[in-house]
């Protein structure tokens, strides 16, 4: 059970911490609970609202869109772009940066999302969730640009994703800690269920979509074939697997019990460095990782510490419980030593 401590009461109390904090942040942070509230409550209701099913359109991802797509991209920039704390957003559903309209005052954020992560689940109702990302407008920025979004995710403020399982979950960090709360529905507020969640250093269980074996680089075929090999194999342990198509879902059981994801390059078309985005899935998930304790990388650098070349960059991504992101970072560096 937990003490009753509200989302909110965290926030504010968090913010006392803070020397000199003026409010804004901690006002931004309640603005993104408050959309996630929104998107939850549409994902909740599905086809008794006919929001299931595909839009007539693509993304800039050329990714069919499914209508709680576009629906909760609106939600964002409906709750976000009159609050006056942020300079411009991007989301994995728009082409373009999303300015500020002129007729609301700026702040000194920018946020970055996607909006409903997994939404291939959707229609077979299945979990899916929203992922967020926080960084400082560059000083003195009146009009961010594309560029002033590229900023390392070693720079994010701070990074956090809801879930819209079987229950509503939101997870937060501002770099010291990771939080979950729980959304008490006849209430409308998240309550903290989950303080100073950390993931175990090992783990047996590893999430990757197993249809891709055949395309995947030399490390992560050796990798993933130890751990099918289990006992009898060269790791001496069984080893049991998951996939649940949504990145949100597999960061959250990661965080909950351990365990590695990885949705690395394949060469299915290899010009494409991996499938997941940067900027609004990468990023802030790595940052989540890393704050309770885990690691996240590409197979051979730190996601965190790229530096963007677009605000829709695909990167390699391999995260989770350390000694098993080491392990295949440790495949990584003997295949290039071979080679
Ligand atoms: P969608 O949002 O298009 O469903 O993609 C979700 C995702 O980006 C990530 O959340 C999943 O881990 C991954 O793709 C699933 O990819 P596959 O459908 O190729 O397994």
């Amino acid at each position: 059970m937990h003490n009753g401590t509200s989302l909110t009461q965290f926030i504010i109390e968090q913010q006392r911490k803070i020397p000199g904090a003026t409010g804004d942040f901690t006002s931004l942070l309640n603005d993104v609970v408050a959309a996630c509230k929104t998107i939850s409550h549409a994902v909740n209701r599905g086809d008794l609202i006919g929001v299931l099913g595909t839009a007539e359109s693509e993304n800039v991802q050329g990714e069919v869109q499914k209508k709680l797509d576009i629906i909760s991209n609106e939600v964002f920039l409906k709750s976000m772009e009159w609050t006056g704390h942020l300079a411009a957003m991007a989301s994995e559903e728009m082409d373009d940066i999303y300015p500020i309209p002129a007729q609301y005052p700026k702040g000194k954020y920018l946020l970055t999302f996607d909006p409903l992560d997994g939404s291939s689940n959707i229609d077979i109702n299945m979990s899916v969730g929203t992922i967020f990302s926080i960084l400082r407008a560059p000083e003195g920025v009146e009009n961010p640009t594309e560029q002033d979004f590229l900023q390392p995710g070693t720079e994010q403020v701070a990074a956090g994703y809801a879930l819209y399982g079987p229950s509503t979950m939101l997870v937060l960090t501002c770099g010291h800690g990771v939080n979950g709360f729980t959304l008490d529905q006849g209430v409308g507020e998240f309550i903290l269920t989950h303080p100073d969640m950390r993931i175990p250093e090992s783990t047996q269980e590893f999430a990757i979509n197993m249809s891709n074996h055949r395309f995947w680089a030399e490390p992560v075929r050796r990798y993933v074939d130890e751990c099918i090999a289990g006992e009898e194999g060269p790791r001496g342990k069984n080893f049991n697997m998951r996939w649940v198509a949504a990145m949100v879902g597999e960061v959250h059981r990661i965080l909950t019990r351990g365990g590695i994801f990885m949705y690395p390059w394949d060469s299915r078309d290899p010009s494409k460095p991996g499938k997941l985005r940067l900027m609004y899935e990468a990023n802030p998930m790595s940052m989540i990782v890393e704050a309770a304790g885990g690691m996240s990388i590409t197979g051979t650098e730190r996601i965190l510490e790229i530096r963007p070349e677009g605000i829709h960059q695909r990167v390699p991504v391999i995260l989770g419980s350390k000694e098993e992101v080491e392990r295949v970072a440790q495949y990584h560096s003997e295949a290039a030593a071979a080679a």
